[in-house]
Formats: structure tokens, C-alpha cells, sequence
């Protein structure tokens, strides 16, 4: 049978380790390195079976652990559009990573080949990269030797962040087309983004003081250095950026006590941060799909999360939406999870007079309801996000006639925001421009954006638990279906508390449970954190 031969060959070079199962989940697999050859090689024969099926377009392969330590890895799947992987094939990924011996491989293939009616002599294209991880290129090796053994045509595009090759994909399966996303190369990607931000800046006059952007020792370093070079700095109307934790030369300081992760979860600068009082401070995580601003305000750490950075979107994309006379046309939501900090939540319905949808954790459920509303902006608390414009968004955008200078003028913004923004997946650095865009507009520091609402205080804990598979939601991820009677349990203790909110849900990406809780005072959250972590043990 076509490519039997070669891809057993292959994968007795990349054997399965023993007494080891792998599932594909929110975040594809993600494991320590070491014991992930058998996957990575595994995942480039459902990469050629996925372009196959779908007539040839070019399927994406991310070779990345993100927020991870560095002895991780990861790897996931990217769909034509730039999106993640459709939901149906997971159980593929996870079928062929588990398959026991070198013919079961080849078994479960031919399975996969035949229920999706692929016929395996088609065409097939496949690009992909890697984050900056010392296991990466030995992990892309591996790929290579999929590819190869199913004479994929493939282009192998080294390091970049995953947004990158996210948006790569997607260029190169809409050239020569009229949804042509752009130039399908990495410096296609900078001038995309920093034409779109030189537009975007016309109105105002530049940004306000210097923006400090903390790489997390990871890819977004280089690619941020990179992205300057094409981006005009504040004397010339544009931005100043000072780049800091971008060593990718020791691999082993990857997301180490810096990074978007270490900032949201611990709450504090990264100890190498030098940031004095009021200063604008970002952070990456380690493969810059996901953001968080910060500052200090005196000496106490704001964090200026992506419940905020949705809710500044969200607020100024409606305002031009209004101020260019396409408001009738264009509607404007907002995609959250259970994790958004209540006020947010609030603030969007009550003062942006919005609509919010939640949805599980998991950035292709965000995304995905993102794409019910003309504009559609989500983000997760943690950083990850974007807005998606839809076609009758973008049409409409484009053609209207604006019927005054002020019209025009928001009409020039709302346009070049369109290219700046990653219409893919949630990107650090495209969203790193959106704000700085949006506060250079309205000739905000980052006081004023944190004074638009209060947070509520709130507490996430880790907990261990025996089987976390026991652990069933209902409500997008807000209320426990099972084990029976611990939900009746958390509604008792929320009422127990002012403005209480609590939830427990099984994490996709950790053997654990997450408990999240707020409530009007730090003690309260942390008290109904406590003791809600104790159902649940
Ligand atoms: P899990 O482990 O399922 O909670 C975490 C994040 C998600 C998302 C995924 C994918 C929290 C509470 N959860 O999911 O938001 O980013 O990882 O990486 O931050
Ligand atoms: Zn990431």
C-alpha cells in the first residue's frame, strides 16, 4: 500500500516509549520532551492525511510548549484558515500518537485514510516551525521523516512565534485569491503588521513614554527585535520599545521567573524587571501568543490582564464603529471564559452596554463563538485573544462612504486596525500594537485604562485530586455535573460570601483541578478559594 513501507521504516527510528499514553488537547500534546519523538513524528503522518483531505491546502505544524518549562515540548496542528485544528480530528492525533507497535501505526493510518475517504495519492503541503526549546529541531527532524515517508511537499520555516506560522498557513492557502491574507514569508508578516500600525497611528502623536516588553527568554524575542526594525519609533509617530528577557541562547531560561505565565499567575513583576513607578511593562509568554501589561503604581503591581485588553478593545473598536456611521451595521461582542475576572464581566455589560458569550476554557471555543458577531473580540483572563472582523465586518468596512472628515478619519483607523489585527489566533505582538494603538489614541498611561473598572480580588488554586476525570462541567465550565453533590456544596459557600463567584473544573493541560474564586475582599476570595478546594479533594 502507498508509503507502507517507508513509513514503517521510519518509525522504528522513532519508537513509542512503553506504558506511555498521549491525548491531543486544548493545547495539542504537550509533554516532557524526551518521551515526545514517537508523537511529533506521528503528528506529521495526520498532517499529510489532513492537506490530503482537505484537496492539498497547506496544513500548519507548531512544534512549541509555550508558558512551559523548558524541558517541555509540544506540538500541535493548524487548520488552511489559520485556525486551530478541527475538533473531530483530535481523537485521530490521539489514535495514531497511542497506536502500540510500528504496524499498528500503519493500521490506525489506513483507518483514518478510509473513514475520511483520503485517497492517499493526492496532493498534500505542509509548513512548520518551532518556538526556541534546545529539543526543537531534533523534534522537527522527526517531522521531516513523516513528511518524507508521505512525499509531502513541505517548507520548513525554522523559529518563529506560533502566531507567526498560524498566519502563514493562512497566506499560503489564500494567495492569488480575493481573501488573500498577505505575503507568505516572515517579513511579509512585519510589513503587514507595521503598515497597518503607521495607519493606524496617523490620528494621534505617538505613544505615551517607552513600553518595556519581557520576551520570556523565548521566541518573541528576536521576532519583536525583528518587528522594530519595520516599526517607526515615537519621534517619528510611532513607539519605543526597550526589549528585556529575550536570552534565547541559554534554552534553559525559558519562561524562568519571567514570561506572561509567572506574571498573571504570580501576580508580581519578574524579578529581573527594573520598571520604576507608572512605567508601561508587557509580557510574552514563551511563544508569544498570549500578552499581559502591567505597571507599578507606587509600589503595588497592576496588572492590566486579557479581560482588560478585551474590554479596551472592545470599548474603542464600538466607538469608531459609531464614530464612522457603520454602527447600525456592526455588532460588537464580547467572548469570555469563566476565568474573567465578574468585574470585567460587569463592566462590559452595564457601562459598554455589550453582549458577553462564554465558553469553555480553550482558545478555539473563544474563537469560534468570536466569529457570531461583526466584530467579535475574545480573550482569555490569562492574555490570549484577539477581535475577528467578519466578512459583512470587513465588506462594510471597506466600501462605506464616510459622510464627514470625522467619519473618514475613524473610518481610516477602523480599516488599518483590520490588518493589524491577527484575524488567526491570539498574538502578542499584533495585540501588543492594538493597545498601544488604542492608548496613544486616547492619550491614556496605563492608570487611566486600569481606573475604566475595579477587579474583584480572586484566587486561583491547584488541586490535586485522584481521578481529575470525575470532575464534569455544565454552563460553560461554571457548574460541576459530577461527582454528584459537591456543586449544591460551592452554591452554598458562594452565598456565604459578598459579590462571591466560585468554580471547579478538571485543567485540560495539568493532572489537576482548578479552583477559581472572588469576592469583595482579598480574605474573602481567599477564604471561599479554601474552602471550595476542599470539596473537591
Ligand atoms: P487548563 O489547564 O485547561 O486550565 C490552561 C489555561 C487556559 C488555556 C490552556 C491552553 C488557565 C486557568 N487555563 O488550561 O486558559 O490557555 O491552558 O494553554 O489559565
Ligand atoms: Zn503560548
Amino acid at each position: 500500500m502507498e508509503h507502507d513501507k517507508a513509513i514503517l521504516e521510519a518509525s522504528a527510528r522513532h519508537a513509542k516509549p512503553e506504558g506511555q499514553s498521549f491525548e491531543y488537547g486544548t493545547a495539542g500534546f504537550r509533554m516532557k520532551a524526551n518521551i515526545l519523538d514517537s508523537t511529533v513524528y506521528r503528528v506529521g503522518l495526520l498532517a499529510a492525511l489532513r492537506s490530503r483531505k482537505l484537496n492539498g491546502h497547506t496544513i500548519g505544524v507548531m512544534i512549541t510548549a509555550s508558558h512551559n518549562p523548558p524541558q517541555d515540548n509540544g506540538v500541535k496542528l493548524v487548520d488552511p484558515m489559520g485556525e486551530m485544528l478541527e475538533t473531530s480530528w483530535e481523537a485521530y492525533a490521539t489514535e495514531l500518537a497511542n497506536a502500540p507497535s510500528d504496524q499498528a501505526l500503519v493500521d490506525a493510518y489506513h483507518k483514518i485514510a478510509e473513514s475520511q475517504k483520503i485517497k492517499l495519492s493526492a496532493p498534500a503541503r505542509v509548513i512548520f516551525a518551532r518556538d526556541t526549546r534546545a529539543s526543537g529541531s531534533r523534534l522537527a527532524a522527526n517531522l521531516v521523516d513523516a513528511l518524507k515517508a508521505t512525499e509531502v511537499d513541505y517548507e520548513d520555516f525554522k523559529l518563529l512565534t506560533t502566531p507567526q506560522l498560524h498566519y502563514l498557513v493562512r497566506c499560503d492557502n489564500t494567495k492569488g485569491t480575493q481573501y488573500a491574507y498577505g505575503d507568505v514569508s516572515e517579513k511579509g508578516y512585519y510589513e503587514k503588521l507595521s503598515d497597518a500600525f503607521k495607519r493606524a497611528m496617523k490620528g494621534p502623536s505617538a505613544s505615551n513614554g517607552t513600553l518595556t516588553v519581557d520576551c520570556a527568554n523565548g521566541v518573541g524575542g528576536p521576532k519583536l527585535r525583528e518587528l522594530m526594525k519595520y516599526l517607526p519609533t515615537a519621534k517619528d509617530g510611532g513607539i519605543d520599545i526597550r526589549v528585556v528577557n529575550d536570552d534565547v541562547l541559554k534554552p534553559e531560561m525559558l519562561n524562568v521567573e519571567c514570561g506572561a505565565d509567572f506574571v498573571k499567575t504570580q501576580q508580581r513583576a519578574p524579578p529581573s524587571s527594573k520598571a520604576a513607578s507608572g512605567d508601561r511593562c508587557a509580557s510574552y509568554d514563551g511563544d508569544a501568543d498570549r500578552i499581559v501589561y502591567y505597571f507599578l503604581e507606587g509600589t503595588t503591581f497592576r496588572l492590566l490582564d486579557g479581560d482588560r485588553i478585551a474590554t479596551l478593545a472592545a470599548s474603542f473598536l464600538a466607538d469608531l464603529a459609531r464614530t464612522s456611521g457603520l454602527v447600525e451595521e456592526l455588532k460588537v461582542g464580547i467572548v469570555q471564559t469563566a476565568y474573567a475576572n465578574g468585574a470585567s464581566t460587569k463592566y462590559v455589560e452595564e457601562n459598554l452596554k455589550m453582549e458577553v458569550v462564554f465558553t469553555p476554557t480553550g482558545v478555539k471555543w473563544l474563537h469560534h463563538a468570536a466569529t457570531r458577531f461583526d466584530i467579535g473580540v475574545y480573550f482569555e483572563a490569562n492574555g490570549h485573544g484577539t477581535v475577528l472582523f467578519s466578512d459583512t465586518a470587513l465588506k462594510a468596512i471597506s466600501q462605506y462612504q464616510p459622510k464627514s472628515p470625522a467619519q473618514a478619519t475613524a473610518l481610516e483607523t477602523l480599516r488599518a486596525l483590520t490588518d493589524l489585527i491577527n484575524q488567526t489566533v491570539g498574538d502578542a505582538l499584533s495585540d501588543m500594537l492594538l493597545v498601544e494603538v488604542i492608548l496613544a489614541h486616547k492619550g491614556w498611561t496605563p492608570k487611566e485604562w486600569l481606573n475604566t473598572y475595579v477587579d474583584l480580588p480572586n484566587r486561583l488554586l491547584k488541586v490535586e485530586v485522584r481521578d481529575r476525570g470525575m470532575f464534569k462541567t455544565t454552563d460553560a465550565e461554571r457548574r460541576l455535573e459530577s461527582p454528584p453533590g459537591i456543586q449544591e456544596n460551592i452554591d452554598k459557600l458562594v452565598g456565604q460570601y459578598r459579590n462571591g463567584r466560585s468554580f471547579a473544573r478538571a485543567s485540560g493541560t495539568e493532572d489537576a483541578v482548578r479552583v477559581y474564586a472572588e469576592a469583595a475582599s482579598r480574605t474573602e476570595a481567599d477564604a471561599l478559594a479554601q474552602k471550595v478546594a476542599e470539596q473537591v479533594k
